[in-house]
Formats: C-alpha cells, structure tokens, sequence
C-alpha cells in the first residue's frame, strides 16, 4: 500500500448559534470576516509553499492505493534479471499500455522523404546553422509534411547531442526567424550550451481536436473500422516525433545516439510515450506531464485531473479502452511509473512547477521513484531517493532527474537549465548555463 494522504487544511466550525436577530447578524458579518480571513491565511499558506526552499504541501485526503509492480510478468512470476526484463516483460508492459492508454500504431505502408527547404550556415550571427526541413508522408497520392525547425551549433569538436521539443503550442514559439524569442524554446541558450535544438509543431502529425480520426496521420494512416485500442492522438504525436528522430539521425552535426524528447503537459505526455515506443531516444523529458503523462492514475484526489475528466475533456487523446477506467483506476493493469520503467535504462527527466496541482506534482515525482526498480534491474540506481525534493530544487540521479520549479504550469528557460544540467551528466559533458536574454 502506498498510503492515503491527509489533509492538512483542518476546516473550522464558524457557525454561530444565538437566539438575538442582531446577534445573528454581528455574528454572521465576524463570520463572513473571519471565512475571508481565513481565506487570505490559506491562500498565504499556499502562496508561501509555493515559495523556493518549502517542502510542497502535504497531500489531500485520497483513497489509499496499491501500484501495480512493474516485476511482476502476467503470468504471476517475478522478473529478476535484466535479461528477463528485455527480452519478456518490459514487452508486455509496452503491450499492455498500447492496449489501454495510448492505443496502437497502424501497420499501414507508406514512404517518406526529407526535404530541406531552406538553410543558413550562419544564423544567431554565426553561431548556428539554421535548416527548416519537411519531412514528408506520404501514401496514396497525400503526403503530410512536418515541419521541422533545427538549429545545430557551428562550434563544436564532435557531433552535438541534440533536443527535440514536441511543441503543443502555436508556431511562433518555435520561430526560426528568432525575430519571437519563447521561452518554450530557448534556442540561444541551448546553442551556447553546444546542443543542437530542433522543433515540429504536433498539429502539423494530427489535429489536436475530436475530428473522429478524420484528418492528420490518422487519416492518411488508418484503415477499416477503428478498434478499442487504435491509436489516439498522443500516439500519433509520438509517431511523429520518431518520424522527425529518422531526420535527425541523418544530420551529420548530431550524435544520433545523444537526442533528447521533450515537451509540455499534453507534449510531455507524449515525449514520455514517445520514448516508450522508441528506444532511439536517449532521454525522455516530461515537463509538467500529469495525468495521462509522469503523473500516477491511482492518486485520486479532488483538484488534480483524473482518468474521467481527461477522457471527456480530451476524447480525442488516448485509445478508446482508456476510457473504460474512469473512476475505476485501481483496475488498470499498469500505472504511469511503468511509462518511467520503458524508458529505462536510458535516462528520464520529470519536471514539476509548484502551483501545478491539476498535474500532480507529488503523483510525477512518485512515478519517477517507483520506477526504481526497474532501473536497479538494468545496473542504475534512478533518482536515489524517495524524498521529493523542497521546492526550486532538482535531483540529478543516475538516469532520472526530477525538479520542483516555483510557479505555474509551463516550459520556461529554469526547466530547460535544470534538463542541460542533467543532459550534460548522462552524456558526460560539461557547459554552462547561459543568462537569459
Ligand atoms: C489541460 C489538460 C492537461 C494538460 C494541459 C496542456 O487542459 O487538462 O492534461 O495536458 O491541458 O496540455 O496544456
């Protein structure tokens, strides 16, 4: 059993009780002054949490709840090596999120093609090499580009290891012009930290609408009637960030075996997946992922968003069997820390911003914790710790990273820092953070 959460906000009785009218109303008024005191005092308690050095607020009251143990294969026997890790269950497991979360990738033949369609051996003054590249599908006379924004640093003794930002966001986070400077993208800072950084908008693979799997990759893609377990519009992202990875590996100034997947929220979800389903990725970033992402299903508490409220809000987002664990989440046969356990051995960062309770801060940091030992399995130790760090702090580990950022729900140049920091240990390099410009 993993625990039940207290909460830590003790509500008080502020009811009066006295027979005089005049008195109700003296009383009524302390009361509503007194409700909005204690407001001001909760709101205080929240905003001080939410300060750099505080340890993030206890967990409200929620059903206790037991994980799903990511050694334990489907047929009752226990995984000891590693060996049986790779070459049985961690297959099944893969499966079994295929079958319930995400959905499965079509067999459906197609071509594709890289095009480079403009380039600039001297961009940000000299620094970089700027390619807008498309890579294109195509099948049955349509063909789908997705765009792709890279830029490569010019000075550099090796090929560079490089980040692939998933953006969830509009095009102009991810100007090539730089005439938009987003602190979604930072591409400056990551050039001068010597990683290469390239960039696909999602919407370009699939529409991030209920379309009925009309338009995008899934109508290019899909055949006959849709299955309970076809794949959603995460997965089709995911597939496209492995389509933009086929690119990237054919760039001679990066590492083909040093690229990173990251992205935010719904592109975090889908970083994490993505590297599940693809092992050429070195490291998986989740930033701000939550549920459906780093976040653990089980932990259901009120003012965090659950398995029911995403399948409504976002039909369109995982496989239709998901759907089937609203409310029910103990029923699942796996749980978010077993996304964390795919990407093992290879290297996960899970980032975190204080204020984001609809994301389950604590539920991304446990998920990273009980992939454990999974990583042990595989010779690493993971973040090495079960204690969530205070907040504006990070755990470098052995292969998992995790920070608490002060703030709100997003993808800022901090986060960004706390991934190099982290990018530069597992590919044993070394730079330094850039001041924000
Ligand atoms: C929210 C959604 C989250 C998260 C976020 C985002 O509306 O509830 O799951 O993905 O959107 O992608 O910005």
């Amino acid at each position: 059993m993993v625990g039940a959460g207290r909460n830590p906000f003790v509500r008080q009785r502020l009811c009066p009780f006295d027979s005089s009218l005049l008195e109700i109303v003296k009383l009524t008024r302390m009361t509503i002054a007194l409700k909005s005191t204690l407001a001001c005092c909760l709101l205080a308690i929240l905003a001080s949490a939410a300060a750099a050095g505080e340890p993030y607020p206890a967990d409200p009251a929620m059903p206790a709840y037991e994980l799903p143990d990511p050694l334990k294969a489907n047929d009752g026997t226990t995984v000891a090596t590693a060996e049986q890790w790779k070459d049985k269950r961690r297959g099944e497991v893969l499966e079994l999120f295929r079958k319930h979360v995400y959905g499965r990738v079509p067999a459906t033949k197609y071509e594709q093609t890289f095009h480079v369609v403009h380039e600039d051996p001297q961009a940000l003054g000299g620094r970089a090499t700027l390619r807008q590249v498309e890579v294109r599908i195509t099948r049955d006379g349509k063909t789908l580009p997705i765009r792709v924004n890279l830029f490569t640093p010019n000075e550099r003794q090796q090929p560079a290891p490089a980040f692939l930002l998933i953006c969830n966001r509009g095009p102009e986070n991810i100007d090539a012009t730089r005439q938009t400077k987003s602190p979604f993208w930072p591409v400056e800072e990551g050039i001068a930290r010597g990683y290469a950084m390239a960039a696909f908008l999602n919407s370009d693979v699939d529409p991030d609408k209920h379309d009925e799997f009309k338009d995008g990759i899934h109508g290019m893609l899909d055949q006959g009637a849709r299955q309970a377990d076809s794949w959603g519009t995460i997965a089709a992202w995911a597939w496209g960030a492995s389509r933009v990875l086929d690119y990237l590996r054919t760039v001679p100034e990066i590492n083909p075996d040093q690229v990173a997947v990251i992205g935010h929220s719904r592109g975090g979800k889908t970083a994490l997946w993505a590297a599940a389903e693809d092992e050429r990725f070195a490291l998986a970033v989740s930033n701000d992922s939550g549920c459906g992402g780093a976040a653990l299903s089980r932990r259901r508490f009120d003012g965090r968003e659950q398995v029911k409220r995403i399948v409504t809000s976002f039909p369109h987002w995982f496989c239709a069997n998901f759907k089937d664990y609203s409310d029910r989440e103990d029923e699942l046969p796996i749980d978010q820390h077993e996304l964390i356990a795919l990407i093992a051995p290879r290297a996960v960062a899970v980032g975190s911003a204080s204020e984001d309770r609809w994301a389950d801060p604590r539920g991304e940091f446990l998920s990273v914790v009980h992939a454990a030992p999974v990583y042990a399995l595989l010779g690493h130790k993971g973040l090495g710790t079960t204690e969530m760090p205070a907040i504006g702090d990070a755990i470098h580990g052995d292969r998992a990273h995790y920070h608490i950022r002060p703030g709100k729900h997003n993808l800022i140049v901090e986060d960004w820092n706390h991934y190099w920091d982290f990018a530069d240990r597992v590919f044993g390099r070394t730079s330094q953070p850039q001041p924000t410009k």
